[in-house]
């Protein structure tokens, strides 16, 4: 059982893990809560087996979606406040919960941590220059044991080689989805898929 380092945890969280529970359960539906919780598992687990932080995982793992279900009022509100690329508001809550999400982490939960944060902002949409603490929330999410949907094993195959192809599984696999859907992809996805996912 891989397990939090309790002095770095108590640096990054200024609160008990348990209090963090209880933050993040207040704001997500119980069926997301349990993802979360999934997702802190997994990305722990991958950061164990190749020897990476295994804290700052955990974290970002288990805050990665906190902000997903809130409304678009509030994502607009955040966008304007923080100045961001006024581009983010041709998009919506699939694309904001990560890319504008991370401020909710910071602002309300006290986390300032920036690699948590980067890891937390890249978790849908990725980055050209993803680090290995991006790639693993960004993988954890895709495959954590309650995922079924169809390429998830694929995946998780390719996980079992190395977590860099993993993300190139994840991301080919997430851009035809989109590309199905006819749903309008945010160029940082394309870029992304580009660097991490061509041979
Ligand atoms: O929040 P989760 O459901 O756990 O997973 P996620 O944050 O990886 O993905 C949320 C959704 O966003 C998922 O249906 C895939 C979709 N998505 C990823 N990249 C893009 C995207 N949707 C659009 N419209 N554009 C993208 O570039
Ligand atoms: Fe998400
Ligand atoms: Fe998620």
């Amino acid at each position: 059982m891989t397990d939090y380092d309790p002095e770095l945890f108590s640096a990054l969280v200024p609160m008990f893990h348990e209090e963090l529970l209880t933050a993040l359960s207040a704001h997500l539906s119980d069926y997301r809560y349990q993802h979360c919780l999934r997702v802190e598992k997994q990305a722990m687990r991958i950061a164990q087996e190749i020897g990476a932080d295994v804290t700052r995982a955990g974290i970002a793992g288990l805050l990665h979606d906190y902000a997903k279900e809130r409304t678009d009022e509030a994502f607009r509100v955040m966008i304007t406040a923080q100045h961001l690329d006024a581009e983010l508001l041709n998009y919506g809550n699939a694309i904001w919960h990560g890319v504008v999400g991370r401020y909710f982490v910071e602002q309300e939960l006290g986390i300032h941590d920036a690699a948590i944060l980067q890891a937390i902002g890249r978790h849908t949409v990725g980055d050209p220059h993803m680090t290995t603490l991006d790639k693993i929330v960004f993988v954890a999410d895709y495959v954590e044991p309650g995922r079924h949907f169809p390429g998830v094993e694929a995946a998780r195959e390719a996980l079992a080689n190395s977590l860099d192809q993993a993300v190139a599984v994840e991301l080919q696999q997430t851009i035809s989805h989109l590309v199905e859907r006819h749903v309008k992809i945010y160029p940082t996805t394309f870029a992304t898929y580009n660097e991490l996912g061509t041979n």
